[in-house]
């Protein structure tokens, strides 16, 4: 079900400055920058690798406000991991499949994600605490 990690979403609290660390030190290179209002962050996605699924990504996240789920979780546990987002053919085939298995998704139905992608998550209390996303992208 699960084709490649698509990308790791990273919160933190100052998004420039995060990206002038990870071209510096990883000398990786921003290939979108976006606001989605919708999930309350404004974003960058820096490629790290391209593979026969597709390729792979780090995701920089800053919060628009307090109030979103990186401002939450950057009050609560600081910058670090936010969530993982693998990639998937089907999504919706897949959030099926997924939730017929007992775990909850915070997304019954797919959204709007980086780069056209269309993405959904899933519960992290129901995943060992880690925040996954599913991700179906044209994209390579
Ligand atoms: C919260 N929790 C997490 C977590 N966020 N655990 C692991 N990783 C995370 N990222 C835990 C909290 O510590 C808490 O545990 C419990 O979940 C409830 O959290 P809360 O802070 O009280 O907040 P809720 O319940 O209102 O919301 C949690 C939930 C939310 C995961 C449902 O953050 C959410 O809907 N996330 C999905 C959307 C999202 O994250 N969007 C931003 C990235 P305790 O033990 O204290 O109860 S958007 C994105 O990435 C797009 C642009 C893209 O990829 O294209």
């Amino acid at each position: 079900m699960l084709l490649r990690i698509d990308h790791v979403g990273i919160a933190c609290h100052n998004l420039n400055e995060k990206i002038e660390f990870y071209e510096s030190v990883f000398g990786l290179t921003v290939v979108s920058r976006e606001i989605n209002e919708e999930q309350g962050v404004r974003e960058a996605m820096l490629h790290v690798a391209d593979g026969d699924q597709g390729a792979s990504y780090v995701q920089l996240l800053e919060p628009l406000h307090p109030d979103t789920a990186v401002g939450k979780f950057l009050a609560k546990r600081g910058e670090g991991v936010h969530h993982v987002g693998y990639g998937v053919t089907d999504i919706t085939k897949a959030l099926e499949e997924i939730s017929a298995k007992g775990v909850r998704l915070v997304d019954e139905r797919p959204r709007h994600g980086s780069m056209g992608a269309s993405i959904a998550f899933l519960h992290p209390k129901d995943i060992g605490g880690v925040l996954t996303e599913l991700v179906e992208t044209s994209r390579r």
